[in-house]
């Protein structure tokens, strides 16, 4: 299998469709009035250099070959992804790409009954009126709970930007199970657990959420203040991994965008586009540097022990103030704000620890800060925040996340460019120490088309395994049958064990996955079955199976078992405000079972040994036959019961 790379010079068909997103990208930054000396790097330099050692079919044999997963073999890794606007979390296998579930978290989903029973609302939350808070979200950013510095299969946080939520995912039934909301904030974006404790050793697993405010508003929100958009502010908040409380909030300058956490706990980092607290575009990109901004996790943590710290509005969340001006000695310093290239968006830590890459989108350079140098800055060790910088290589146009192969390598998706560029960490700080005879860009790889992130198989934690990488490309533009004006993305597999980067295949993803990661298939120890005791209300039998009336307050309790369900019909009277409560007795892995009403809007399955309640009002007199929706037996068709109400 030879693959065929191509480079934005070789002249081949796909180079004229690469050109015109590029242009399309740049006449919107040139109409924004922007200009940074970007040419230079596009056409000749860095990029060049590589055209010559990439325009050619790559024969190698660096790399396995075989990717494909046979008819009954299971893949290698789990991959799990956001899904953007559509609010769920997506579980995919690799290397074959292959969908496996869509887990619902911000989202309704109406075949889970997400949204719809009891027990989800409650962990999305109601009105007064029982009805739901929202119906909407927007997951970017998912990351697992670490345990010695790597995954360990319990939880996985995700965020919404769109109501300011981080949710927590657990690993072992791939579901949500908590929900919460951020206070005194707007535009939750970078999300990530912490590793250890910056303080107690025994402590060497996640217990802290960190949590990225990208908009700034006025504090409190209250409908005062709106005219100054000076005073608009942004906090960075901490949650706690078991209660999901927010433990406290920090009060910067500028905003946050995307969140790392570093290895040994001391320190989190922030990127800030908007350094400027600018509410228009134009203001926002006007400065020529922005920064990484590092907290002081034990400094923090102290100062709220201390009793240095405001709340703000109905909020009881302890906020203390991580602004410049109150940080000014390092000494004591709860932030470090690192000055980088206008505009940065990713930092990704690398696998050792060592490092923070964070690129941006008007700087065609990524900027390298060294954990160490942070931490003598909070020592007082280092004169400005600024000498924490070790390298910042010019590697192309809209450089946004970077990923890690644990060979020493970085590995950063271009937007404009559509391409994924291999750099060397070493070379970068050698080149920027002035030696100019290291090779720093390595390859580069065209992805189709406009990448988002890329991420390498266990990249993001010590056992970083260099084996795939996964380019997530906001554009697919002409690589699958078109479906009508709204296109998949592309998911593109790349193979990074050998010198060169391998592209393995292509695959659609609904809209719109931002950030995903890549776990190995052992590390996730999902459950088949359920616990029955787990559900306080659950109904334990056909013998505890009936209707039970309070007043106009009805509880019917049912059991299913293929291909029943314990009530073959069940009386109530219009007006009635009914609880329907199922226990799926069925132990069998696999036997999930479905409750539908026809014409009251109810829809939800019970998996094998599970527990889950509807309330709704009997609004509608009549015969109301409830069916079983999830194939489950020969007889699935005819697993029904029949709801009557009397008028
Ligand atoms: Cu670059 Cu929200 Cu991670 Cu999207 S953010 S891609
Ligand atoms: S029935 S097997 Cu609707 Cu044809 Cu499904
Ligand atoms: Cu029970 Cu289908
Ligand atoms: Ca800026």
């Amino acid at each position: 299998m030879s693959q065929k790379h191509t480079t934005p010079h070789s002249g081949l068909p796909d180079d004229s469709r690469r050109r015109f997103l590029n242009k399309v990208a740049f006449t919107g930054l040139a109409g924004a009035g922007i200009s940074f000396g970007l040419a230079a790097c596009k056409d000749d330099t860095a990029a060049s250099a590589v055209a010559a050692t990439t325009a050619h079919a790559d024969t190698s044999g660096a790399h396995g070959g075989d990717y494909s997963v046979a008819p009954g073999q299971l893949d290698t890794y789990y991959m799990f992804s956001s899904a953007g606007h559509a609010g769920d979390v997506r579980v995919f296998g690799l290397p074959s790409g292959r969908e496996f579930k869509r887990i619902p978290v911000f989202n309704i989903d109406c075949m889970i009954g997400w949204g719809i029973t009891n027990e989800s609302k409650a962990i999305i939350g109601t009105n007064p009126d029982g009805s739901l808070k929202y119906h909407t979200g927007d997951t970017h950013h998912l990351h697992p709970s670490y345990t010695d510095g790597t995954y360990d299969g319990r939880y996985l946080f995700v965020n919404d930007k769109l109501n300011c939520r981080l949710a927590r995912v657990r690993l072992d039934t791939m579901e949500c199970d908590k929900i919460t909301q951020l206070p005194n904030i707007q535009g939750f974006h970078g999300t990530f657990p912490d590793k250890r404790d910056p303080v107690d050793p025994a402590i060497n697993r996640s217990t802290r959420v960190f949590c990225g405010a990208e908009f700034s508003i006025p504090l409190p929100n209250v409908g005062v203040g709106i005219e100054d958009e000076a005073k608009y502010r942004s906090l960075f908040s901490c949650v706690d991994v078991e209660s999901m409380e927010v433990r406290w909030q920090v009060l910067i300058d500028g905003n946050c965008e995307l969140v790392a956490s570093s290895y040994d706990g001391k320190l989190a980092a922030t990127t800030q586009y908007n350094t400027e607290m600018g509410a228009k575009y134009e203001d926002m990109m006007s400065a020529e540097w922005d920064s990484c901004l590092f907290f002081n996790i034990a400094r923090i943590e102290q100062a709220v022990r201390d009793g240095k710290f405001k709340t703000y509005g109905d909020s009881k969340v302890p906020v203390v103030d991580g602004t410049q001006a109150a940080n000014a000695d390092p000494k004591t310093a709860l932030t470090c704000y690192v000055p980088v290239p206008k505009n940065p968006h990713g930092v990704n830590i690398s696998p050792d620890g060592k490092y923070y890459a964070c690129a941006g989108k008007l700087s065609p350079s990524a900027s390298l800060i060294a954990h160490e140098k942070v931490l003598q800055w909070f020592d007082g060790n280092l004169k400005e925040p600024r000498e924490a910088v070790v390298a910042e290589p010019e590697i192309g146009l809209g450089p946004l996340h970077t990923a890690f192969d644990g060979r020493g390598n970085a590995y950063t998706t271009l937007f404009l460019d559509s391409q994924i560029v291999k750099w060397s960490i070493d070379g970068a700080i050698k080149s920027y120490q002035g030696d100019k005879s290291v090779t720093v860009v390595v390859d580069r790889l065209d992805v189709h088309y406009q990448p988002g992130h890329g991420f390498t198989s266990m990249g993001e934690t010590r056992d970083c395994d260099g084996k795939f990488l996964v380019s997530d490309n906001k554009f697919s533009k002409d690589r699958f049958l078109p479906v009508g004006p709204l296109h998949p993305e592309t998911s593109q597999l790349i193979d990074i064990s050998g010198e060169k980067m391998k592209l393995v295949h292509d695959n659609p993803v609904s809209s719109e996955p931002h950030d995903s990661i890549i776990i190995r298939r052992d590390i996730i120890k999902p459950k088949q079955i359920y616990e029955l005791d787990q559900f306080p209300n659950a109904v334990r039998g056909p013998q505890e199976s009936g209707v039970f009336r309070d007043g106009n307050k009805v509880t019917v309790k049912l059991v299913s078992q293929a291909p029943a369900f314990s009530l073959r019909e069940f009386k109530l009277r219009k007006g009635d405000e009914v609880t329907i409560v199922l226990t799926n007795l069925d132990k069998i892995e696999d036997l999930t079972h479905g409750f539908a009403i026809e014409r009251y809007n109810i829809n939800f399955i019970v998996n094998p040994q599970e527990t889950k309640s509807v309330t709704f009002k009997a609004d509608k007199a009549g015969v109301f036959w409830c069916y079983c929706t999830h194939f489950c037996h020969a007889l699935h068709m005819e697993m029904r019961s029949r709801m009557i109400v009397e008028a």
